[in-house]
């Protein structure tokens, strides 16, 4: 598997860029999170600590919680993307990847009448009601990672497609255990729409194409570090002929990987899923985990930017076709049921993870 062609040339150059600016991650990561990261008061925070320019656009990530470092990646591009447009960037976010956190935050940003809210959803249908009020502020929503029910927002920016990120994760999965066996999922929080998708269609996939796989159990570590190493010690326990785990959540596959490396599990319980290079380069170093999947989270925040400024400023409206420029990253089209794709999901292994740092 590879980026999408267009971006495949770019691939290099976006190593290099990341590992220019590897320097300032520290100065962006304390500017990006408007206060200690994890605090709920960032929402009621002065804009202009976490201020990405000063135009008219104000553009405010809400991610599903704060200190993930995938979510530090994404808006690490988004505030990149809306420095470029010249507009204001914030990053909100509760520390718990619950519905109900977010909700506090989309109101407290309609009061503050910000120009577009960026995020990436605890729940399909719980946020609908106050971003259903933010909309009708005149304030642009666009949601990127994990999607809402389409009527409550303007646009979705798609890391891949659903089918694409799961049936990445079963072919890594099937390879690793020699298509037979029992395996688990370590998912995130049990109503992320995001993840909840993709299990769906592995298991789809598992049904139709690897019938001598067995999904015995389906856990949630709430996309927390130790509540996910619980449950991976949990699992372990209570499935003693376990071949295989795949956790589709970047803060799971590391949490596992920790548990395992340290574990009798270590190489005989295989872990994939979806992780960043970052986290995982030493488990896939050790021989911990082969190989696992993700797609560029910092390009995701990118193109998420420049879709709600091309909301706000009327150049698209979310029809199908619709089309924008995305800077660096170039045109985009927007899709059926107000969608915009990044791409396809990568494939990380001991021979390539060197070439990334995100
Ligand atoms: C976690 C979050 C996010 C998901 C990644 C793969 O960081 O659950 O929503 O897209 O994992």
């Amino acid at each position: 598997m590879m980026w999408i062609s267009r971006r495949k040339a770019g691939r290099a150059s976006a190593a290099a860029r990341v590992a220019v600016a590897a320097a300032t991650v520290a100065i962006l990561a304390a500017a990006c999170s408007s206060g200690a990261p994890g605090s709920e008061d960032s929402a009621d925070g002065d804009s202009s600590a976490a201020a990405g320019g000063g135009g008219d656009v104000s553009i405010t990530f809400l991610p599903k919680n704060l200190g993930n470092p995938y979510f530090d990646t994404s808006s690490k591009g988004g505030k990149a993307a809306v420095e470029e447009i010249g507009g204001e960037f914030k990053e909100v976010g509760p520390t718990e990847a619950t519905p109900d956190a977010q909700v506090s935050f989309i109101n407290t940003l309609t009061q503050q009448k910000v120009s577009a809210i960026v995020l990436s959803a605890n729940d399909p249908s719980a946020l609908c009601s106050s971003l259903d009020e933010a909309k009708a502020a005149g304030i642009k929503v666009v949601t990127f990672d994990s999607d809402v029910d389409a009527e409550c927002r303007d646009l979705f920016v798609n890391q891949a497609t659903a089918e694409g990120i799961a049936k990445a994760q079963v072919d890594l999965i099937s390879e690793q255990i020699g298509d037979a066996g029992e395996i688990a999922v370590l998912s995130a929080t049990a109503n992320a729409t995001n993840q909840n998708a993709w299990i769906d269609m592995m298991k789809t996939d598992l049904a139709a194409n690897h019938p001598n796989i067995t999904l015995v159990d389906v856990v949630y570590g709430d996309d927390d570090d130790q509540t996910s190493f619980d449950k991976t010690a949990a699992l372990l326990q209570s499935h003693p002929d376990l071949k295989g785990i795949v956790s589709p959540t970047t803060v799971g596959i590391a949490a596992a990987a920790r548990y395992l490396q340290t574990s009798d599990f270590k190489g005989k319980v295989k872990l994939t899923g979806l992780g960043t290079p970052n986290d995982m380069r030493d488990y896939v170093k050790d021989g911990t985990v082969d190989a696992f999947a993700l797609w560029n989270p910092e390009d995701l925040g990118y193109l998420s930017a420049f879709a709600a400024n091309a909301l706000v400023d009327g150049t698209i409206t979310g029809k199908e076709g619709d089309t924008f420029t995305a800077g660096k990253l170039g045109e985009y089209t927007v899709g059926p049921d107000a969608t915009v794709l990044l791409g396809e999901p990568y494939v990380f292994n001991a021979d390539n993870i060197d070439d990334f740092d995100f």
